[in-house]
């Protein structure tokens, strides 16, 4: 029974294989006994890219919510090492379960990026197709897409499908039910989910301290039996390490698994947040030391995989993808009132019908005001014409 409880213990230390200045670190005892094995160059080399490629659509979202061509975008800069090394570790089959925060990653795992910013546009319920995507819509709620994942994961599971499912959910978001109600179902049905808790520090303004008393949050998946695990969530190699390991115990019939990424968000909540108000300038600067992509660049150039031309062309890659998404983001998207009616369910309710009708009933009131306003318009212009004529 002892030896079962300390498979499911986290290592004492988050796994680490690169230290913040970009030199290798040797992993700890237990993270070697657990087999973790530092990624091939080539891996590394494409998780970097995607780095580059995400971290610039990143701030472009930003920048269009400061035009008023996004509604709201919850930004991941210096999470970017879990929102990119844990989907290019997945297989084709896998589903995500995302949060709001979540888009980098829906861009890294092929989402148009129009599609994924179509929510946070605020036009349509999700802009992607779930079913060809294998990714569930950005889930605002916290915590729902705990349950979401674990039901469909025993579904894949029942199927055969040899899948597994990525919940991505932050660390506030572990205080809520469904986060547990998640967990328990996963474990006691053997469901191949991994939860990846991306511990950016705060909930909105609430700080860890104020959310749990737990030494780490990984230790909340003992309690349900589930294999749990912490990583330095700015090492994109241990990142990366540590979900493969992660989805092929999911994926071998061993069972879920909950990793906890150590990791910091360096934006505000969103562009509605300010995060002065909660947060120190020396916090955020000892976080910009520890920034993913440098640490990852810098080993990659030390160890010559990668050079200062292959550096630039990624980097006018990522500018090229930019520009395209600004161009086309300032066409203005066409919405269709009645179309939120759609999709809610397969068969309308009479309550969704007498909804549909009210708001048809609106529009309606609305265009015929608007045709009384023309009509008293062209006959006012009709009067301005006829005082033009006789001055
Ligand atoms: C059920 C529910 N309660 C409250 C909120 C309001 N809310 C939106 S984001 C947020 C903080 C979430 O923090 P965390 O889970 O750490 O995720 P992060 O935003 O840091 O990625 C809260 C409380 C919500 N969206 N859903």
């Amino acid at each position: 029974m002892t030896s079962d409880i300390a498979d499911l213990l986290p290592c004492p230390e988050p796994v680490r294989f690169l230290a913040p200045d970009g030199t290798r670190v040797e992993p700890s005892a237990q993270a070697a006994a657990r087999g973790y094995a530092f990624p091939e160059p080539e891996e590394l080399l494409a998780v970097w890219r995607a780095i580059v490629l995400g971290r610039r659509f990143d701030a472009q979202s930003t920048a269009l919510t400061k035009q008023g061509r996004l509604a709201v975008y919850p930004s991941s800069r210096g999470q970017d090492a879990c929102q990119v090394a844990p989907i290019l570790a997945l297989e084709e089959q896998d589903w995500v379960f995302p949060t709001y925060r979540d888009s980098m990653s829906l861009v890294t795992r092929g989402i148009d990026p129009v599609e994924v910013l179509t929510l946070l546009r605020g036009d349509w319920h999700c802009g992607y197709d779930p079913q060809r995507t294998r990714t569930a819509p950005q889930c605002t709620p916290l915590a729902t897409q705990a349950v979401h994942a674990a039901g469909s994961a025993h579904a894949l599971d029942r199927r055969g499908a040899g899948a597994v499912a990525l919940c991505l959910i932050g660390d506030g978001a572990t205080s809520e039910g469904d986060f547990h109600e998640g967990l328990n179902f996963a474990a006691v049905f053997n469901a191949p989910t991994v939860y990846l808790v991306q511990n950016n520090k705060y909930a909105i303004s609430v700080p860890l301290a104020k959310q749990t008393k737990a030494p780490t949050l990984a230790y909340k998946g003992i309690g349900y039996g589930v294999r749990s695990e912490q990583v330095d969530g700015n090492d994109p190699a241990a990142v990366l390490a540590v979900m493969k390991a992660a989805y092929a115990h999911a994926r071998g019939g061993k069972g879920p698994v909950l990793v906890e990424a150590h990791t910091y968000r360096m934006e505000a909540h969103t562009n509605a947040d300010d995060a002065t108000r909660y947060r120190t300038p020396d916090e955020v600067d000892e976080w910009t030391g520890q920034d993913p992509i440098v640490r990852l660049q810098t080993w990659l150039v030390a160890e010559g995989h990668l050079d200062e031309e292959q550096i630039e062309q990624v980097r006018a890659q990522a500018e090229e993808q930019a520009a395209a998404l600004r161009d086309r983001m300032n066409a203005e998207p066409v919405v269709e009132p009645l179309s939120l009616f759609e999709h809610v369910y397969a068969e309308p309710t009479p309550q969704l019908l007498e909804q549909r009708a009210m708001v048809q009933a609106e529009l309606a009131g609305q265009a015929a005001s608007a045709d009384d306003a023309q009509s008293a318009g062209a006959g006012s212009s009709g009067q301005d014409a006829m005082k033009e004529s006789t001055r």
